[in-house]
């Protein structure tokens, strides 16, 4: 009771959370009020004050506007120039093709090789694989995709049918609070609706194209147009999550090489809250687009949405296999999907017919995970979030063995900055999913350094420190095989730009945490910076860790370092932080067995008869060395029981929201 009437105080003097300043646009306070009591009783307070229930996030803080860019705009390409569509000339249905394949009246279906490769543009055959699925009537049906983006055109012909208010939102109020996440019509307003397109186009419909989960429910949370803040960000990340699968988000800072910043307090607790609470307790799944700055030399260690061990984060690969040019690497990256690089990529638009043929940036790689996801929950709606994680580390594969930079885990996972563990497999995911047992319980092994007195990094050296991990040995969070990794860090510098941090597992494997980024000059250094890495997944974390940090002086152009200098900074703080599961019956050191890739999936590579395509199959004898590191098979899952409850005890928070009107210029 107390609680309630503070919160009425609060309620009365603190509009926390303003975002009315849009001109033209109906303006709208948010409030974040903390409490106890649980969703009814939120909702008896909003209703009491004329307020209107949005969601539940745990903190509030005072909001401040900040810009999040779409990850669609790439510079310099001309799509007129590039390639011929060929006609079909050449197409060779291939036996296991012959009687599996779908045919559909789309129009540009034929266009559509990324779902479905017959050799239309070039010699490659490679595709998304998901043609054996389909094929099998798994279709996304059941399954609930919204895109966070600046909207989605639910008018449009092929999204019509699929479109699902209930998985939408207006959070710019420009409509009125409501359901409908009806776009502006303008190019700019256009990317949540291809983004749509690309998931859930209705199919054999006559017009424009085929969706990848083409019988999913899909929505759109319109946040991006105009500045955001924390709370809109993390409202929209949890909004109505019992009901909405997947989250697909293709924005973040700017990928101007300069930036580094990432998801505030609220959008820290939303992924958290989405990932335990969401789904029903199985966790929301929030693909992210890995970002596109790889022209303005870009990494996406600078990312804190890709950082995150909640969101997936998915690059870009186009049809030979290639990274593509704008993508950035980070060893956050968990996969990539086929692009719209040079080649066409269909999917629909809020402009002109509403239907266009190409869609670039890794926000079009990133709805395509989206789809695929959709396909594997319909196959398997237990899959929780990590399962699903687990799934693309199991089954993604190796595209183009001959791009440097691949390297084989201690545990046997192929890894590389680009590809995170590779292009994901539609047919092989869904194969892996019918059956996956959950993996065991979520554990958090955490390692804080004492640097007492701080390491100095010497002017273009480097500064190395260890961090003995016995993976919490005989404590309740020990962990001894391993998800991601972070490293949550502070440090000083004259020129971040120049900087570059990697992370040595116990095993060999060399993270490249951060790299050098040519355009950031600033000297603001890390403040608790959280670096992450997905390339242990499955390693045992027992042993030696080492955190190299290396000036490369005279990367950035625009930082001016004198000769003199002593010092291009100091490291801070550093904490090792160890998530994985805890498998009793792991031996501490594995026996040495000769990694053998095809072992793994050799025998039951088959989809009801349809030969899958195992790009992987040539990582064998391709030369691909591990870095130094004996390479070696373990168990690549804790098959040790059921995945159980580490649920924090949130405590409880609801985010509301007014119609009233704001006092005339909210300067936040
Ligand atoms: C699409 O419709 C055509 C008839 O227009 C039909 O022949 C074809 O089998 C349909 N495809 C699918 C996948 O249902
Ligand atoms: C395909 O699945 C849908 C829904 O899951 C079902 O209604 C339909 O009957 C199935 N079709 C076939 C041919 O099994
Ligand atoms: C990092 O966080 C800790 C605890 O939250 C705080 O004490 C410390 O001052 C922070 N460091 C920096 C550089 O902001
Ligand atoms: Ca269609
Ligand atoms: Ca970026
Ligand atoms: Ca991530």
């Amino acid at each position: 009771m107390l609680i309630v009437l503070v919160t009425a105080c609060c309620l009365l003097q603190w509009p926390l959370v303003a975002t009315g300043w849009q001109t033209g646009t109906k303006p709208h306070v948010f409030y974040a009020v903390e409490m106890d009591g649980g969703t009814h009783v939120a909702q008896a307070l909003a209703e009491e004050h004329g307020l209107e229930f949005i969601s539940r996030v745990k903190r509030v803080q005072r909001q401040h506007p900040h810009i999040r860019d779409k990850r669609a705009a790439v510079r310099g390409l001309d799509y007129n120039t590039h390639h011929k569509e060929q006609q079909n000339k050449h197409t060779v249905e291939t036996e296991d093709q012959q009687g599996q394949s779908l045919t559909f009246n789309d129009p540009l279906w034929p266009m559509q090789w990324e779902l479905f490769n017959r050799g239309q543009y070039s010699s490659s055959h490679s595709d998304l694989n998901v043609m054996p699925v389909w094929s099998r009537n798994i279709t996304g049906d059941g399954v609930v995709v919204s895109i966070i983006d600046d909207g989605v055109d639910h008018t449009n012909m092929d999204l019509k049918r699929n479109f699902e208010a209930f998985a939408s939102f207006d959070l710019r109020g420009s409509h009125g609070l409501s359901h409908d996440p009806m776009p502006l019509r303008d190019e700019e307003n256009s990317h949540g609706t291809k983004c749509a397109g690309e998931v859930a186009m209705e199919a054999n419909n006559s017009y424009c194209g085929v969706g990848i989960a083409f019988n999913a429910r899909v929505g759109g949370i319109r946040l991006l147009d105009g500045k955001v803040t924390d709370s809109m960000e993390a409202t929209s990340l949890t909004f109505n999550n019992d009901f909405i699968d997947v989250y697909v988000c293709c924005w973040g800072p700017r990928d101007d090489g300069q930036e580094m910043t990432g998801p505030g307090r609220l959008t820290q607790k939303a992924l958290m809250l989405g990932t335990h609470k969401g789904r029903g307790g199985k966790g929301s799944i929030f693909v992210w687009a890995s970002g596109n700055g790889g022209l303005l030399n870009d990494h996406c260690g600078a990312d804190g949405y890709v950082n995150s061990i909640f969101s997936i984060a998915i690059g870009a690969v186009s049809h030979t296999g290639d990274p593509a040019f704008f993508g950035e690497p980070c060893p956050a990256v968990m996969a990539v999907s086929l692009t719209g690089d040079t080649l066409p990529l269909v999917t629909v638009s809020n402009l002109g017919d509403g239907c266009v043929k190409h869609f670039a940036g890794t926000s079009s790689a990133a709805p395509i995970a989206a789809g695929i996801l959709a396909l594997v929950l319909q196959a398997n709606p237990d899959l929780t979030w990590r399962d699903v994680q687990h799934l693309i580390a199991i089954t993604a594969k190796v595209p183009n063995p001959k791009e440097p930079g691949w390297s084989v885990n201690g545990a046997g996972y192929h890894v590389h900055d680009r590809y995170g563990f590779g292009l994901l497999d539609a047919g092989l995911m869904v194969q892996q999913a019918i059956h996956f047992q959950a993996v065991a319980p979520h554990r958090k092994c955490t390692k804080k350094l004492n640097l007492d007195p701080v390491r100095i990094l010497p002017s273009g050296g480097e500064v190395c420190v260890t961090i003995q991990s016995a993976g919490c040995d005989g404590m309740d969070s020990e962990v001894n095989t391993l998800e991601h990794v972070q490293v949550k860090m502070s440090l000083s510098s004259v020129c971040r730009g120049d900087l570059s941090i990697t992370l040595v597992s116990p095993a060999g494997t060399v993270s490249m945490l951060l790299g050098t980024r040519r355009n950031d000059a600033s000297t603001a250094g890390l403040r608790n910076w959280t670096l992450m890495s997905v390339q242990s997944w499955g390693e045992n974390p027992h042993g030696a860790w080492t955190l190299k940090v290396k000036d490369n002086k005279g990367t950035v152009g625009g930082c001016l370092r004198a000769g003199s200098e002593k010092a291009a900074g100091a490291l801070l703080s550093v904490a090792l932080l160890l998530y994985g599961t805890y498998n009793p019956h792991r031996i501490r050191q594995d026996t040495l067995m000769p990694n053998n890739v095809q072992e793994r999936f050799g025998s039951s590579a088959s989809l009801h008869g349809t030969a899958i395509d195992f790009s992987f199959f040539h990582l064998a004898g391709s030369g691909i060395r591990s870095r130094g590191v004996s390479v070696r098979r373990t168990s690549l899952l804790t098959h040790d029981g059921s995945h159980g409850e580490s649920t924090p005890g949130f405590s409880y928070a609801c985010l509301l929201t007014a119609v009233w009107s704001v006092p005339s210029s909210p300067t936040c």
